[in-house]
């Protein structure tokens, strides 16, 4: 069994009582794929118990915390902690936001026994990128019963939706991993991996790693094909190694020449998990959670995580036309014309106020100056909706952008915060600029 900080073993032994005490609970999730995935892994372990379940998909922490059934909080919650400790129900908050605002996690007062915060970085682990919400559910259904062991696949998913594979897992998701790996029911790959159902497909729509002048751009994909000399229906694994090796050249060369970092580069072959019964690899699954999220279809998200067969054919097809238009939209921001640049940031405006932050991350990952952060913002009526974005090597210089969205817009009388790496912001339309300078101010402050 894996091995953790006593003081999280606490937590999740006082989270068992918990779920052993109820027969139904009320799940309240993040709509994005990691939440999908953290609601996925409970539902499975709650289903196998027989236990009730009703699952909702919030994009943010609701105003009134519903009454009348114990609660559990997944990928959300640490914002809200002091409103939660007031509910009567008993309530499980899983969530691998950092805290900022003070909170005492351990107060007697707040800590009855009907109440468990779950929270990474009171063990001294990083939730940004160690733990997600899909992997600290999995944590606690493993820990409730092994034989949630067989869900690894759809709790990863969760922690790579957030990015957090990037140069592969590490901390406690490496430790599900290995363990899921160890026990059969994980099998692990060193391959290169460019999901879509065959090999033109996959390069004309691959957003995610994004290939410069390859991604969406049809003559390209052509000419690669003809002089691999390999049929553009087939399968990347029925090409052989040499074919492979070839195509990991190409595409490996698109990156150096547009100057990605050596974890982006080195994660094009990295490993990759496939699920050993049901046929699924956590990197299809990621992105089939991330397409059902983005386009507001999180419950098909969670059908297919619960093993519905047509909800796996519509999920393929809305990743399909999800794919299509973020290749489209990377293309306009590749040609920098939407780009804006400070000394110390990048922003652009994107009308889709649920394609901004995953627009201003790839950005950074595949196609931007990647020293220094995007942000990504949506005019919503008398507002700017903000999404940040920084690279790990960043985040290891000291820059926190949960931090400083939330210290700026707030300053601004609006709201914001989240991860280091990966951060949000709402403030007045007309604070917009003062907001962008201010942030320019401080991460030009860190570098000193
Ligand atoms: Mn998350």
């Amino acid at each position: 069994m894996l091995e953790l900080p006593g003081g999280l073993e606490k937590k999740l032994d006082r989270s068992l009582s918990l779920l052993e005490d109820n027969d139904k609970f009320r799940i309240i999730t993040h709509y994005d794929a990691d939440g999908i995935s953290a609601a996925a892994v409970l539902t499975r372990c709650l289903m196998r118990d027989q236990s009730g379940f009703h699952t909702s998909f919030v994009e943010s922490f609701p105003d009134k915390i519903p009454e009348g059934l114990p609660l559990i909080f997944t990928d959300i919650g640490n914002s809200h902690l002091d409103d939660i400790a007031e509910v009567e129900e008993d309530v499980i908050v899983l969530d691998h936001h950092d805290i900022k605002k003070d909170f005492d996690l351990d107060d007697p007062e707040l800590e009855e026994d009907n109440k468990v915060f779950v929270n990474p970085h009171d063990h001294g682990i990083n939730g940004s990128q160690d733990v997600s919400g899909g992997t600290l559910a999995l944590l606690l259904s493993v820990w409730y019963d092994e034989v949630n062991w067989e869900d690894a696949v759809y709790g990863l998913a969760g922690a790579a939706a957030d990015k957090q594979a990037i140069g592969g897992f590490s901390g406690l998701n490496l430790k599900l991993a290995d363990e899921a790996v160890e026990k059969g029911l994980l099998e692990e790959r060193k391959e290169l991996f460019i999901d879509g159902e065959n090999i033109r497909d996959s390069l004309m729509k691959a957003c995610d790693p994004y290939f410069s002048g390859i991604s969406g751009h049809k003559n390209e994909i052509d000419e690669i094909i003809r002089d691999l000399n390999i049929d553009s229906e087939a399968k990347i694994r029925s090409i052989g190694k040499d074919k492979i090796r070839k195509l990991n050249s190409l595409l490996v060369l698109s990156l150096v020449k547009k100057n990605r970092s050596p974890q982006v580069i080195d994660s094009i072959i990295g490993v990759h998990y496939r699920d050993k019964h049901e046929a699924l690899d956590i990197d299809t699954l990621y992105k089939l959670l991330n397409s059902c999220a983005r386009t507001d279809r999180p419950g098909l998200g969670l059908c297919v995580c619960l093993g519905d067969k047509r909800a796996l054919e519509e999920a393929k097809k809305i990743r399909d036309e999800y794919r299509t238009e973020m290749i489209s939209k990377l293309k306009n921001l590749e040609k920098s014309v939407e780009v804006e640049e400070y000394d110390h940031l990048q922003y652009f405006l994107e009308e889709k106020k649920k394609r901004k932050g995953e627009l201003a991350g790839l950005g950074i990952l595949y196609i931007l100056d990647r020293n220094k952060p995007v942000f990504g913002i949506t005019e919503v009526e008398e507002d700017v909706d903000i999404s940040a974005r920084a690279t790990r090597d960043m985040v290891e210089q000291g820059l926190d952008l949960g931090y400083l969205c939330e210290k700026i817009s707030e300053e601004l009388g609006g709201s914001g915060g989240g991860h280091d790496i990966a951060s949000g912001a709402t403030i007045k339309k007309e604070d917009m600029k003062t907001f962008l300078s201010r942030m320019d101010h401080e991460i030009g402050a860190l570098s000193g």
